[in-house]
């Protein structure tokens, strides 16, 4: 596992926390869940309920893959190597890259625009600095969109275990701000 990975992994941990008690529950990702969809208020019903769905099943998988002891919390210990583990979690991640891109195109046209990319990551929790990075790291066109496929692509290798240097480094990058 390389160091930057580990970094993104536990990032994604303090974030998911949404309650701040220290480990991952089932509250965080009710939490998380409505904040996100807050700020996807263009997006129709099935995209909203593909993004719920997709936060209950890293929730459920969590769970049932990691609770050894059964006291329904997950420590940030449990959390990395399974996470970052393609084989136990990787179809976790490719819905949950499939929903999280989709919210960014209400409209369907394939692209996303910055400012709603910046609303949903800063739901989730990332800095703004980091987000504006993270945009700028895609590649945008001529009118500041992205390509909804890029952004998944970008969210699956943010849990691979063996890439550094990717867009996704500049999430866990320290900015002035
Ligand atoms: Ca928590
Ligand atoms: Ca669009």
């Amino acid at each position: 596992m390389r160091t930057e990975a580990a970094e993104r992994a536990e990032l994604v941990f303090s974030l998911f926390d949404a309650n701040g008690n220290g480990v991952l529950d089932s509250e965080d990702f009710d939490l998380m869940t409505g904040r996100v969809l807050r700020v996807a208020t263009a997006s129709d019903d099935g995209a909203r309920e593909a993004l719920r769905a997709s936060f209950h099943r890293w929730w459920t998988t969590l769970a049932t893959e990691l609770d050894a002891n059964g006291d329904g919390v997950i420590s940030v210990e449990e959390f990395r190597p399974f996470v970052l583990d393609p084989a136990r979690f990787g179809s976790v991640v490719d819905e949950f890259a499939r929903a999280l891109s989709a919210l960014g195109d209400p409209d369907g046209d394939g692209l996303i625009e910055r400012p709603l990319f910046v609303s949903l990551m800063t739901a989730i929790g990332f800095a703004e600095p980091n987000i504006h990075a993270l945009f700028d790291a895609f590649g945008p066109d001529a009118d500041d969109r992205v390509a909804v496929a890029t952004w998944a692509a970008g969210i699956r290798d943010y849990y691979a275990p063996d890439l550094a240097g990717i867009p996704g480094d500049q999430l866990v990058a320290v900015r002035a701000v």
